[in-house]
């Protein structure tokens, strides 16, 4: 073979080369424009009878010298490639993205605007145990500025043999203490059937971390008038977690708090790993306000000052703990919820890094 008949066979391979490349382009428009309209009617963009259908043509019309089997290995890369050309345009469409909104959401509790760029506290006990010990958190709380209190009375615990919380009852004492002490408060929700009932009680819905995918529960939220706090799954990723709150969205309650409280890693000397990036991701993938749960992230005490610091540095919108007249006694999360001591080095602390209160 002639140094001139190489030049121009490869030449004639360049040619081929760009035409395959404006060929599969075409191809990739062609399937944008199906995603358009499966999309429109509500159809999933993967069909395996249509890809089979495909796959059975190359065999019938292959004449080598490729063998088939080749053949359909490289249509195959093309049909996966164009179905995330598909699932990409649907990402872009999801209603919590930045894409779809710009401009960050503000929510307003207890005439706070959560999101507003301000940092704030949101702190409680970990259990509702009575109105007693609830009334002592609240006026901790009002000393600092803080609007915010949390509390469970719905307590989904790892073992049946665990303090359970004292549901409608706590969730009735909560309300009592906060109107006595001008707070606004949280509590979470496990049960769609709960919602209504909430409602009566509390200003913020809480979903927890074990319920991130209960996705009736998340819906029955979305059909809520509350605006919800919705924690992030203790194995679940961003991307999971952003369609938790597009469950929430969707059904038509846009008012969502996202909250980062940790995942779980091979990591044992903190409860769970505090996924600290998730802060400034979320932040940019989605228009809501993300607040990070120093208090079940780290498990615990003396973590919580430089955690919450890093939260706070990070970009998060707030920051969540937990606080307990007497710890050690706790119904629930002893080793981790503060005193009263701590918490005030806690909140002074977080003052000189920018924590607005009311105070
Ligand atoms: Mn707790």
């Amino acid at each position: 073979m002639s140094r001139n008949e190489l030049d121009v066979l490869r030449k004639r391979i360049d040619e081929l080369n760009d035409r395959l490349l404006e060929i599969i382009n075409e191809r990739a428009a062609l399937v944008q424009r199906i995603g358009e309209l499966k999309k429109a009617q509500g159809a999933q963009p993967y069909d395996p009878v249509r890809e089979r259908e495909i796959l059975n043509r190359i065999k019938e019309k292959n004449n080598g010298p490729f063998k088939t089997e080749t053949l359909q290995h490289l249509f195959k890369e093309i049909l996966k490639a164009s179905l995330e050309l598909q699932e990409d345009d649907r990402r872009e469409a999801l209603l919590v993205s930045r894409e779809r909104k710009s401009s960050d959401t503000t929510i307003e509790i207890n005439g706070e605007k959560i999101g507003d760029g301000k940092q704030r506290l949101i702190a409680g006990p970990c259990a509702v145990e009575s109105y007693e010990q609830t009334r002592q958190v609240a006026e901790q709380l009002k000393k600092h500025g803080i609007k915010i209190m949390r509390g469970g009375a719905f307590k989904p615990r790892t073992s049946p043999y665990d303090f359970q919380g004292l549901g409608v009852e706590g969730l009735k004492i909560l309300r009592r203490v906060a109107d006595e002490f001008g707070l606004a408060v949280v509590s979470e929700i496990v049960s769609p059937a709960d919602i209504e009932l909430a409602e009566e009680y509390v200003d913020v819905i809480q979903i927890g971390a074990r319920n991130m995918q209960n996705f009736e529960l998340l819906k029955a939220a979305g059909r809520s008038s509350k605006p919800v706090l919705l924690k992030r799954g203790l194995a679940a990723t961003i991307d999971e977690y952003m369609k938790a709150a597009e469950y929430v969205f969707s059904a038509g309650n846009e008012n969502i708090i996202l909250c980062e409280r940790g995942i779980r890693t091979f990591e044992r000397a903190t409860r769970n790993t505090l996924d600290i990036s998730a802060v400034p991701v979320l932040k940019q993938e989605t228009h809501l306000p993300v607040f990070v749960d120093v208090t079940h992230a780290t498990g615990r005490r003396d973590l919580l000052i430089p955690t919450a610091k890093a939260a706070m540095a990070v970009g998060a919108d707030g920051v969540m703990v937990e606080v307990h007249p007497d710890p050690s006694v706790a119904l629930s999360d002893s080793a981790q919820q503060m005193d009263f001591d701590l918490f005030d080095r806690f909140v002074s602390e977080l003052k000189g890094c920018g924590l607005h209160t009311t105070v």
